[in-house]
């Protein structure tokens, strides 16, 4: 009688975790000087916004002090939040953007 053995194989199996790159918040801050209208025209054009976008975030903004605007990676959030503060002090307003790392 001829006896078979079973063949057994292994396989080795590598994961490879990409790394995504941390993201970082952009908030407007809310306050008592800059013209509502002129806050539309910044999110408007440093943040690629629509009117309407851009009218509901200034006026969450007016209203609860802060609002976070969109999220990007570091350099992205941190030139743009410059740019838009810039484009107030420009014109002698205290609007003011920050960015924020997200957890
Ligand atoms: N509070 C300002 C005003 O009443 C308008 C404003 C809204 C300013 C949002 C900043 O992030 C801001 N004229």
């Amino acid at each position: 009688p001829t006896t078979v053995t079973p063949k057994t194989t292994t396989k080795t199996k590598t994961e490879v975790k990409l790394q995504r790159p941390p993201l970082y918040k952009v908030i407007l801050l809310n306050d008592d000087y800059t013209p509502r209208e002129f806050v539309v025209s910044v999110l408007k054009a440093v943040f690629r916004m629509g009117e309407e976008t851009a009218s509901r975030v200034m006026l969450t903004a007016h209203q609860k002090g802060a609002c976070v605007i969109a999220v990007y990676t570091r350099d992205v959030a941190e030139t743009k939040a410059k740019e838009a503060t810039e484009l107030g002090k420009a014109k002698g307003y205290p609007l003011f953007f920050t960015t924020e790392k997200e957890e």
